[in-house]
């Protein structure tokens, strides 16, 4: 497997200051090392560039949207560089506001190639906010509804088309905080979402049993990972922690799963504040769970997915 990592060191679209240090921290985890010790040929293509965060009030119900745009121009590029090249992009983080710009340069490249993009949005919140119903007007709540045509022109347009995606090309895991206007969004397009009650209920094992249940041979998964999606007993470095999440073995059967199809096509890990964190837990955490996704185990494993396991 050949990876790219692409730091993007923003915190430009969060509500607190911090997750511009996520690629730094990542770094000094061990992405790299981790990831070469699982035999992948690892390139570190460095930092890209943004402008400052103001730290300003929002306008108009967005906060520094100029500066969200200039940054997810850059990782739209970057990341649409890496995939054309052949290599996985790997986008260390930064908020995720920043997955706007990365899936944008995904979707456009499985149009160009053919393939069927599946995004697993990993996450305590819904991020499907537009300006009119956001609470905060920070845009690391919006990325899903500007991805799905909802938002302003210079974000929603950044794909080859607008949409860049739509509807049944995302899964939803881990919800557990979203916002009224949220709510009702996500019903009215139809979004499918497990969210803590159904992990509770059915457990996530059945839920990734679901969301994976399409992947084919032409699926590119995209895997939007945001720390705050663990819970923050284990993860306490993100800037909105949500009590009531997943479990550390939760999370890695989330992720042991979709290391099983062999479909992981490019991956965002975002909202990792070091500034907020212990020890770099958190980092360490991403980390351990990056190498599960791609293919770490505890014993030599053969996953037979048309005759799976009770
Ligand atoms: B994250 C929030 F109001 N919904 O829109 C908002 F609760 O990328 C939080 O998932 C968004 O971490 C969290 O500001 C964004 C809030
Ligand atoms: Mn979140
Ligand atoms: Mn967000
Ligand atoms: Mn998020």
């Amino acid at each position: 497997m050949e990876l790219s990592l692409i730091g993007a060191p923003t915190d430009i679209g969060a509500g607190v200051a911090g997750c511009r240090l996520g690629p730094g921290a990542l770094r000094v985890a061990g992405i790299g090392r981790g990831l070469r010790g699982l035999g992948c040929d690892v390139v570190d293509t460095g930092d890209i560039d943004g402008p400052p965060n103001p730290m300003t009030p929002p306008v108009d119900g967005y906060r520094h949207l100029p500066e969200v745009i200039a940054w997810n121009v850059a990782l739209r590029d970057a990341v649409a560089a890496e995939l054309a090249s052949g290599r996985l992009p790997v986008v260390l983080g930064g908020d995720h506001s920043l997955a706007i710009g990365s899936i944008s340069a995904v979707a456009a490249h499985c149009r160009a190639v053919g393939k069927k993009l599946l995004i697993i949005w990993v996450d305590a919140h819904a991020d499907i906010n537009t300006s009119a119903m956001t609470p905060t007007g920070n845009i690391h709540g919006m990325p899903v509804a500007c991805l799905l045509g909802h938002g302003p022109d210079e974000l929603t347009g950044l794909s080859d088309q607008r949409p860049a995606i739509t509807h049944d090309q995302i899964h939803q895991v881990g919800l557990r905080s979203v916002d009224a206007g949220e709510k009702r969004f996500l019903a009215e397009l139809g979004i499918s979402v497990y969210d803590m009650r159904y992990l509770d209920e059915a457990g996530m094992r059945r839920a990734m049993r679901r969301v994976l249940a399409s992947v084919d041979a032409d699926t590119h998964l995209h895997l939007s990972l945001d720390l705050d999606f663990v819970d923050p007993a284990v993860a306490p470095g993100v800037g909105t922690p949500v009590v009531g999440g997943p479990t550390y073995r939760e999370a890695q059967l989330c992720m042991e799963m979709i290391a099983d199809t062999g479909r992981l096509g490019s991956l965002d890990l975002v909202e990792v504040n070091p500034a907020l964190d212990v020890r770099n837990t958190t980092a360490e955490l991403a980390v351990d769970l990056v190498e599960s996704l791609f293919g770490k185990s505890t014993l030599l494993r053969v996953t037979d997915l048309a005759n799976p396991p009770l």
